[in-house]
């Protein structure tokens, strides 16, 4: 009798697991995802979305938990919980990493990208492919590449038209020195400060000035403590979609491809959203009375011609080879 009541639970449980994957190659975790920014920001659509994702590819039973606005720590420190293994995953700037991986220094260049596309087509082919492997080196799983966007000024002091309007101004840089050395070299007072730190720096007058996409202006508040946007375009932040390698290697490959698969949509919704948020948040800000400005060609130009000493500076430390690399396609695509 025992026997065959023991037969038949096997023979069911089989039945079961082969009837609803999800019982076979996924076990039911919830996996920690942090962010510097607010909730209100397009990375939530994007986490939605890959939430969505998972829930279809792994029968509901991988779920993300998201902390916003820093609460487990700025970029940096996040990102080191991360590679140790004690949190599971985070989205970050690239620009605050450049001291685990020197590569990640080519998005801080200044002007080195003029589109979205042109990024995309960095980050998304065998470039991003390599630089994901460097980071795997390092203890980091890069999912995908999403997006914080091109950088744009705001101030409380005057318009910035030319890069000799920086004269003085006590400019919030990422803790990063190509940023720190691109302010400096147009004459700004350039102070690195961790992100959670702008709002309150900017209340005081302790600085003038930070540099940000407009989304990231609008959902920080920046713009409460500012009067001027100019729309300089200096720089283009990837969000770096971190996983613990450590941890990762203890999800089965299905629930690694899950992962892998649902970050790639995620992305693509995150991108889309954060292209539309930031043409609302601009009218909004305006709206709010800061006054904007862009920069005429010639004047970016100058910008460009007058930041060379920077590439010279920062080529070698980035790695020679990953900044022909890149500039090697974008002039291709800039051929075609
Ligand atoms: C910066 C970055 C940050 C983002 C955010 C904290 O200026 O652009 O806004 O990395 O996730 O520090």
């Amino acid at each position: 009798m025992k026997h065959s009541v023991l037969r038949t639970a096997l023979c069911l449980t089989t039945v079961i697991a082969t009837a609803s994957p999800a019982l076979a190659e996924f076990t039911e975790r919830t996996f920690r995802v942090s962010n510097g920014i607010n909730e209100d920001h397009p990375v939530a659509v994007g986490m939605q979305a890959m939430q969505a994702c998972l829930d279809e590819k792994t029968g509901g039973m991988m779920k993300m938990q998201a902390f916003w606005g820093g609460a487990l720590g700025g970029d940096l420190q996040a990102t080191q919980a991360v590679r140790s293994g004690l949190q599971e995953a985070v989205v970050t700037s690239s620009s605050p990493l450049v001291g685990m991986e020197p590569a990640l220094g080519v998005f801080d260049l200044p002007f080195l990208f003029r589109t979205p596309e042109e990024a995309y087509a960095v980050m998304d082919g065998p470039f991003g492919e390599n630089l994901n492997e460097k980071l795997d080196a390092v203890g980091l799983v890069n999912l995908g590449y999403w997006e914080n966007g091109f950088r744009n000024m705001s101030n409380s002091q005057r318009p910035i038209e030319t890069w000799e309007d920086f004269e003085g101004m006590k400019v919030r840089v990422m803790q990063n020195n190509i940023f720190l050395d691109t302010f400096s070299n147009f004459g700004a007072n350039a102070t690195p400060m961790s992100f959670g730190e702008v709002f309150s720096a900017l209340e005081t007058k302790a600085i003038d000035a930070q540099e940000n996409p407009y989304v990231t202006i609008d959902t920080s508040k920046f713009y409460e403590v500012q009067s001027y946007i100019s729309e300089t375009r200096h720089a283009y932040t990837p969000f770096l979609f971190l996983f613990s390698k450590a941890i990762f290697n203890t999800y089965s490959p299905e629930e690694q491809q899950a992962l892998r698969d649902c970050t790639i949509v995620g992305r693509d919704v995150e991108r889309s959203a954060i292209q539309e948020l930031n043409l609302k948040s601009l009218a909004k800000m305006e709206e709010a009375g800061l006054k904007f400005n862009t920069i005429s060609p010639e004047d970016q130009a100058e910008m460009l011609a007058k930041s060379q000493v920077v590439y010279d500076k920062h080529k070698d430390s980035i790695g020679a080879d990953v900044v022909d690399q890149v500039q090697q396609i974008l002039s291709e695509l800039r051929a075609a």
